[in-house]
């Protein structure tokens, strides 16, 4: 597909992640903000139910977040982002597990599997949150897979005293790329959520944090 014959705004939300290659992926809706990229079915049923198994083995913890403890349940691969001590540490390196589901979302956002040097995957049970936030600036593109049940992925920016506000439904087996405006300007978060889901997380460092040493 490309962006010939399309109105403005669809052309608008196309400068998503919009690197070469990328434009086969038609955004989510016309009203999220520039720089977010969405895919559904980036997984098959069979890659999901392979990869859920996988996830079911890994020792979870609870998201520590200077001395507090969330309900998300979080595991690092890679290098993994200390929000006690502010500053990254590195991790168990990125299982072979990972390795297709790595290498197709570094292309979907148009970068090489050896860039996504950071993967977070983060558990909900039924209930827990995500809180808003921007991803740390050690980070440059922030990539989403999702896994098991939708939810409610909410944007804001603040515009003078007010809130600006977009909202998406996250599709299991979907992708999303946090890229631009979205990824500096704006903050996400997810409601509780209503049905055990899981999120495959990956990152690229930006400026100086991409001097570190490779994720294996
Ligand atoms: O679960 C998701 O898709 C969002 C994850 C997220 O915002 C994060 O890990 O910082």
């Amino acid at each position: 597909m490309t962006g010939i014959g399309k109105p403005a705004h669809y052309m608008r939300a196309m400068t998503a992640a919009l690197q070469p290659g990328l434009f086969e992926t038609a955004p989510a809706s016309p009203d999220l903000p520039p720089g977010f990229a969405y895919r559904p079915d980036f997984l098959s049923p069979g890659e999901e139910g392979g990869l859920l198994g996988w996830l079911g083995t890994l020792p979870f913890e609870p998201f520590q977040f200077r001395g507090f403890e969330g309900k998300r349940r979080v595991i690092s691969f890679g290098w993994k982002y200390d929000f006690t001590r502010s500053h990254l540490v590195s991790a168990d390196g990125i299982p072979a597990e990972l390795s297709a589901v790595r290498e197709r979302a570094a292309a979907f956002a148009g970068l090489g599997a050896e860039d996504l040097q950071q993967c977070l995957i983060n558990e909900y049970l039924p209930g827990a949150p995500i809180g808003w936030h921007r991803d740390r600036p050690a980070f440059e593109t922030v990539l989403g897979i999702s896994l098991k049940a939708p939810c409610s992925f909410r944007l804001r920016r603040r515009v003078d005293e007010r809130f600006a506000r977009a909202a998406i439904e996250l599709q299991p087996r979907s992708i999303y790329a946090l890229t631009g405006e979205v990824r500096t300007a704006w903050e996400h978060s997810i409601p509780p959520v209503k049905a055990h889901r899981y999120s495959i997380t990956f990152r690229n460092f930006r400026g100086e944090t991409r001097g570190l040493p490779a994720a294996r």
